[in-house]
Parts: C-alpha cells; sequence; structure tokens
C-alpha cells in the first residue's frame, strides 16, 4: 500500500520534497491486491478529489492526418506502414473554428487538435497559432498535439492561449524502442519538459495492448507519477489494431488488466484527469462502467478519434444515462458556482 514509505521516500522527505516518490515496488503492491481492494482503493482516493458521477468530454480533430515520418508501431498515420490512409496537408483554420464551433454545441469543453508531425515546422506555427487562438476565444479549453516541441514552440503556444499539451509516453522506457525506433523514451520525457516550463498543463500517458507486460504498464505509471509535477490529465489508450502496422496482430490486453491499469494511475495520479481514450468502440458497457468505477473520469466524444472510430455521442449519451453519469462543467463554472459569480 502507499503509505508503506520507501529510504527513497525518507530521504525525499527529509530534504523537503513534500510528494513522495512512488517506487516500482510501491506500485506493483497495489496493482496485484485482489481486484476488489484495487477497486475500493481507486474509488475511495476518487471520491476524496472529484465528482465521483462526473465526466470531462474532449473532442479531438486531426487537424493534419498521415505521412508522419515517425514509425511508431502501432500508428495508421506513420509513413512507414502501409495502412492505405490518404495523406493531407495542414487543414485551413477557418475549418478547425467551424469545426470546433460544432464541438462546443454538442457540449464539449475541451478541443483537442492532432498533427501527423515529428515536429511542427516553423512555417506551419502561425496557422497553428491562429487556431488555438480561435477556439480559446470561443470558451473552449484547448489542447494540441503536434509532436515534439523546443522550448520557443512551447512558449508560442502558450502566449497563444493553449491550455493542455498532450504527447505520450506511450509505454515503459523499457519496451519503449520496440515500439519506436525514430526517438527515445528521453526525447518524449524532454518535450513534457519544454510544455511544463513554459507554463501549459501536461496531458501523458499511453497505450495498453501492444505485446508489453503487467511490469511495463506499471513503470509506465510510475513515470508518469514521478515527473517534477505529475500530468494534469493522463490518456489510457487500448490499442486499435490497424491492418498494415507493425501492432495489427498484437495480443489484446484482458479487460480485467486493463481496469487494473486505470485503477493504479488513479491511486498514483489522485488528482489527474484519467482518459478512457482510444478502443472504446470495442469494449462493452459493462467495461467502460468499470472504468468509470477504478476512477476514469474523462473520455473523447463524437465518433471518430484522429483517424479511427470512437462511440459518437448518442451512443455515450444513452450510457451516461444508464451510468447516472454527467458532463463534467469547465473548472471556471465550477468555481463560479462555489464564488456565486458569472463564469
Ligand atoms: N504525432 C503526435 C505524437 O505522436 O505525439 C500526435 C498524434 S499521436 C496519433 C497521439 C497518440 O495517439 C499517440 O501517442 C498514441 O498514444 C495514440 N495512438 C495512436 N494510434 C493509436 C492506436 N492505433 N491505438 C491507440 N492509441 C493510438
Ligand atoms: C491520446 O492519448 N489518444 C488520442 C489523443 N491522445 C491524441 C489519439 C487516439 C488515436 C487513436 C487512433 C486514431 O484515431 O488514429
Ligand atoms: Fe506520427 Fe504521432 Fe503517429 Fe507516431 S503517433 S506515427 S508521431 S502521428
Amino acid at each position: 500500500m502507499l503509505d508503506k514509505i520507501s529510504p527513497e521516500t525518507a530521504n525525499a522527505q527529509a530534504a523537503g520534497d513534500p510528494r513522495p516518490m512512488i517506487t516500482g515496488e510501491m506500485a506493483r503492491e497495489i496493482y496485484h491486491q485482489p481486484f476488489n481492494d484495487l477497486l475500493f482503493q481507486a474509488q475511495t482516493v476518487h471520491r476524496q478529489h472529484f465528482d465521483a458521477n462526473a465526466i470531462q468530454m474532449s473532442r479531438l480533430l486531426s487537424i493534419k492526418t498521415g505521412g508522419c515520418p515517425e514509425d511508431c508501431g502501432y500508428c495508421s498515420q506513420s509513413a512507414h506502414a502501409p495502412t492505405g490512409l490518404k495523406a493531407s496537408k495542414l487543414m485551413e483554420v477557418e475549418r478547425v473554428l467551424a469545426e470546433a464551433r460544432k464541438a462546443k454545441e454538442a457540449g464539449s469543453t475541451r478541443y483537442c487538435m492532432g498533427a501527423a508531425w515529428r515536429s511542427p515546422k516553423d512555417r506551419d506555427m502561425d496557422m497553428v497559432l491562429a487556431m488555438v487562438q480561435g477556439v480559446k476565444a470561443m470558451g473552449m479549453e484547448t489542447c494540441m498535439t503536434l509532436g515534439m516541441l523546443s522550448p520557443e514552440q512551447a512558449l508560442r503556444l502558450k502566449e497563444a492561449g493553449l491550455d493542455y499539451y498532450n504527447h505520450n509516453v506511450d509505454t515503459s522506457e523499457r519496451y519503449y524502442s520496440e515500439v519506436i525506433t525514430s526517438r527515445s523514451f528521453a526525447d518524449r520525457l524532454e518535450t513534457l519538459d519544454n510544455v511544463r516550463s513554459a507554463g501549459m498543463k501536461v496531458c501523458s500517458g499511453g497505450i495498453l495492448g501492444m505485446g508489453e507486460t503487467a511490469e511495463d504498464r506499471i513503470d509506465m505509471l510510475v513515470t508518469l507519477a514521478n515527473l517534477p509535477e505529475p500530468p494534469e490529465s493522463v490518456p489510457v489508450n487500448m490499442l486499435i489494431p490497424i491492418p498494415g502496422t507493425k501492432l495489427a496482430n498484437a495480443e489484446p490486453v484482458h479487460p480485467v488488466d486493463f481496469v487494473r491499469v486505470i485503477a493504479l494511475a488513479r491511486i498514483l495520479m489522485p488528482t489527474s484527469h484519467v482518459r478512457l481514450s482510444a478502443g472504446r468502440t470495442e469494449m462493452t458497457d459493462e467495461l467502460q462502467a468499470l472504468c468509470f468505477l477504478a476512477g476514469a473520469n474523462s473520455i473523447f466524444t463524437g465518433d471518430t478519434l484522429l483517424t479511427a472510430d470512437n462511440p459518437g455521442e448518442s451512443q455515450d449519451e444513452k450510457l451516461f444515462k444508464r451510468l447516472g453519469l454527467k458532463p463534467e462543467p469547465l473548472q471556471m463554472e465550477i468555481e463560479a458556482e462555489h464564488t456565486g459569480c458569472d463564469a
């Protein structure tokens, strides 16, 4: 259990660091407890920090699809994989804003724009910044995922009003090179550091079902929990196997193991939103319900993610009604309710 303090933690606390370091051993102990105990612990932690029936809703848009130079073994958009996906140019700003307006009308509070880039080119930055400014002006939270960022690019995005940057570590440091060879785990951490130093909120998580072990999944969460500040948002994706990719025939993750990872994320990062991300079209209502019970409190809405399918609004509405879930209001709306002011 988390209350067993390791020698490293004791040292950190003695040195004045109030946040205990999470060791692999502590995380494994939590992860492997009987399922009912794990779920009880996760739900207890969840209720200390969140409304247990409120789910944050984000909407994704691919602003630049396909033709990516990176070789991520799971991705439909890698130019290295014969997936048959047609590459497109960066979308016009006006089109992005029209799509964002529709998402806002459908109840999304965060708009997340993704590009199939290794990193943004300086010539693309003006359009990207205009997208951030336009979406922000609609009153939605903004998120982007554009690949690696330099410190300067991160600062420009922050100044334009970008709230969150998504950059997944995807798996453990140990397993990383089995999945991606065109960049390293350390590159990923460097961008996360640039995002944090620029003052943005961090969204970082990973994918389950790529042939990794339980140990890899646990270590991935330990890395995230031990960042100087944990990510505000932790997407947990179930691999969507894409024909033509290296991982098209990977062994699927067992649903119970998937829920265990969600619960561990909730316990190790008690104040972060844990997002039940890709792969929901293949999940039963019961599995999604268990994930919410284990502490997942965010989803992607709409019928497409970036290139792959997602359940869509009417199916999610039915699930929410059945489970008594409601959309989480924006943070500023929650604060306004507490102070009695209009947001
Ligand atoms: N190019 C940018 C990057 O890689 O950082 C942003 C877009 S990338 C598609 C965003 C994330 O989507 C990846 O890091 C990965 O975790 C997730 N993802 C991509 N393809 C997926 C798949 N087939 N199944 C599940 N998750 C996937
Ligand atoms: C994340 O962790 N999952 C989202 C978002 N961050 C950008 C992307 C999921 C992509 C699923 C595959 C596709 O749509 O191509
Ligand atoms: Fe490119 Fe991102 Fe896909 Fe990797 S995950 S191939 S970086 S779009």
